[in-house]
């Protein structure tokens, strides 16, 4: 189970980004344009917490070439004294059940609507480049087993994160009792443990899956952390943008499938959206 971590001390600068679903090209010319990277992909953002919102698997061509990029970051960015956190998103989460051996979610994770074939043909376009010709693709799924190389870097990514006075999550939360440290994480992987694969946040609902937040349910655990606003991705937007009088952010601005993408930058009371471009702008103003 996921351990609930201590709300870490407030960064000078936070760095979020969306969705990425396999575009590590676009991912990368976020970090660059928000300076956490340099031309060699080495992390130089200092003491910068970044934050990726989930859904970097499935859908582009190299999702497993950006987790593992975000993966040696963390390691680089912490021993600068930075951080990266990479969420859950509802695409690792059906890669997890995956990796669990879970039949159904297998057929689920790879069909069209899912896009986790693009997954696994990185993975074998990877494979045949190292001259290995004949993996099954069993191995491909042991990657997700709570031993394999991504299945241990999930369990151990949160899917709720308090920095400072934003609450990110990447569908949304809207139950008040998602305001106790780790209880998002404790449901989610007990449903997971248990093998319970039709537990509604693993088909459609909850944290990860949920396309119906409810507003008062969003400002209810904002209040109760005493968050300025929460920050989600998931379904993505024109741009990113405000709701609900600034409370909730959607940051997921189709980096992945040809929109304008942008990173949200938060300093003090300072927000702003840096586009790939290198570009900034105010958050825009809110929508209801
Ligand atoms: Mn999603």
């Amino acid at each position: 189970m996921a351990a609930s971590r201590p709300d870490p001390a407030p960064a000078r600068r936070v760095v979020a980004v969306g969705d990425v679903h396999g575009a590590c090209d676009e991912l990368v010319r976020h970090l660059k344009a928000t300076g956490l990277v340099d031309g060699s992909l080495r992390w130089v953002g200092g003491r910068t917490h970044l934050v990726q919102t989930g859904d970097v698997l499935d859908r582009g061509p190299a999702p497993l070439a950006a987790l593992d990029l975000l993966m040696r970051l963390a390691v680089e960015a912490a021993e600068a004294g930075g951080r990266v956190y990479a969420l859950l998103g509802n695409h690792e989460l059906m890669a997890v059940e995956s990796g669990l051996g879970d039949p159904l979610s297998r057929t689920c994770w790879l069909s069209p609507a899912n896009g986790g074939a693009a997954t696994f043909a990185e993975w074998r376009r990877r494979s045949l480049e190292r001259g290995d010709r004949d993996r099954p693709g069993q191995v491909f799924f042991s990657l997700f087993a709570p031993t394999g190389r991504y299945g241990r870097w999930f369990r151990q990514s949160p899917a709720v994160l308090k920095l400072g006075s934003t609450l990110f999550c990447h569908a949304g939360l809207d139950d008040p009792r998602g305001a106790t440290p780790g209880w998002a994480e404790a449901v989610l992987w007990t449903a997971l443990d248990a093998r319970d694969f039709t537990h509604p946040w693993l088909c459609g609902a909850g944290p990860l899956w949920t396309r119906q937040l409810r507003p008062d349910g969003v400002i209810a655990v904002l209040e109760l952390l005493g968050c300025r606003r929460m920050v989600v991705g998931h379904t993505p937007q024109p741009s990113v943008r405000a709701f609900l009088g600034g409370r909730l952010v959607n940051i997921d601005a189709g980096m992945w499938c040809g929109g304008p993408g942008g990173a949200l930058v938060i300093e003090g009371d300072r927000v702003e959206v840096v586009s790939p471009d290198g570009s900034s702008r105010p958050l825009p103003a809110p929508r209801h």
